[in-house]
């Protein structure tokens, strides 16, 4: 390992301990900004007020630290220079519709060695702090998969080296039906027929995606006739979840090629999202053809 690495790894050990040490702050901040702020988020959507305490208190614990160059948020419209080195990208509470009914939800971390926007080959590591009814990490670095429960944002390790299971048991589909392409639908529905398959959906992007991570199946929020490039943000969700899903021996696709391989133009591009066991994947890719 050169000394640059090694110095990388010691600052993305000290990225994921900063968002562990929020997580309670996080947690503890969601009862009192249930309500939606003035404004939209820079992709055009409501902003609880939820959203913009997780993204502020994050950049907050985050600024102070060496080695971290930028900071970027689903949340705001521009990257942020806080230093030099490595760029983190966050979505600060991914799934935050589901704070209305009380679901699921958390924060979505990738961080790259290269300045933003900047294409999934770059990413160093990645994962998600989920606040379900215990908090939990799911850590991917170098290939392997982690899972650790936070006690006042405290990681103890859970499961080390998680991989996919073997036999798919879940699908997990979003976006509206009259939208989705015929080749999608017909796949949906060769899926919703499959013995031994089913559906679990729950309007948390890693929330879903943390279910096919521990049952195995398909998540998907494809491409759809009134927006082509899906709902999900490349940066933000398209590459950490490829990286996270790949690292588990499971594969990801944009409908075409891995998740990684894509480029965005702009730090708030879309991409269609398709994570899951091999098999299926290669499958739906085959059926989009
Ligand atoms: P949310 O709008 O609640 O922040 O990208 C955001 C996201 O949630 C994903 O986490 C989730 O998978 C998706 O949007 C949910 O969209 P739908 O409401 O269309 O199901």
């Amino acid at each position: 390992m050169t000394d640059e690495s090694s110095r990388e790894d010691d600052v993305v050990d000290a990225v994921v301990e900063t968002l562990c040490a929020a997580a309670p702050s996080i947690r503890a901040g969601l009862p009192g900004r249930r309500v939606y702020e003035e404004g939209t988020n820079p992709s055009g959507e409501r902003q609880l007020e939820a959203d913009t305490y997780a993204d502020e208190l994050l950049l907050k614990r985050l600024r102070p630290l060496d080695g971290v160059g930028e900071y970027a948020s689903e949340e705001r419209a521009d990257v942020i220079d806080i230093g030099e080195g490595v760029s983190v990208a966050l979505d600060p509470l991914d799934g935050s519709t589901n704070l209305k009914p009380n679901n699921v939800m958390g924060t979505l971390y990738s961080v790259y060695d290269e300045p933003l926007p900047t294409g999934g080959e770059n990413l160093l590591a990645a994962g998600y702090i989920l606040y379900g009814p215990v908090t939990t990490l799911v850590a991917a670095r170098d290939g392997v998969v982690s899972e650790y429960i936070l006690e006042s944002g405290i990681k103890r390790p859970l499961r080390e080296e998680l991989t996919l299971p073997d036999d798919p048991a879940i699908f997990s589909f979003g976006g509206r039906v009259n939208h989705w392409f015929d080749e999608f639908e017909a796949f949906a529905s060769e899926t919703e027929r499959t013995e031994g398959m089913k559906l679990r959906y729950g309007g948390s992007m890693i929330g879903d995606v943390n279910q096919i991570l521990h049952y195995g199946g398909v998540f998907a929020y494809p491409a759809q006739t009134d927006a082509p490039s899906g709902k999900l943000r490349q940066q933000f969700e398209g590459f950490p979840i490829g990286y996270i899903i790949e690292c588990a021996g499971g594969r990801s696709s944009d409908g075409e090629q891995s998740l990684l391989s894509g480029t965005p133009d702009g730090i708030h591009d879309r991409v269609p999202v398709y994570i899951g066991n091999d098999s299926l994947v290669e499958s739906l890719e085959a059926r989009l053809g």
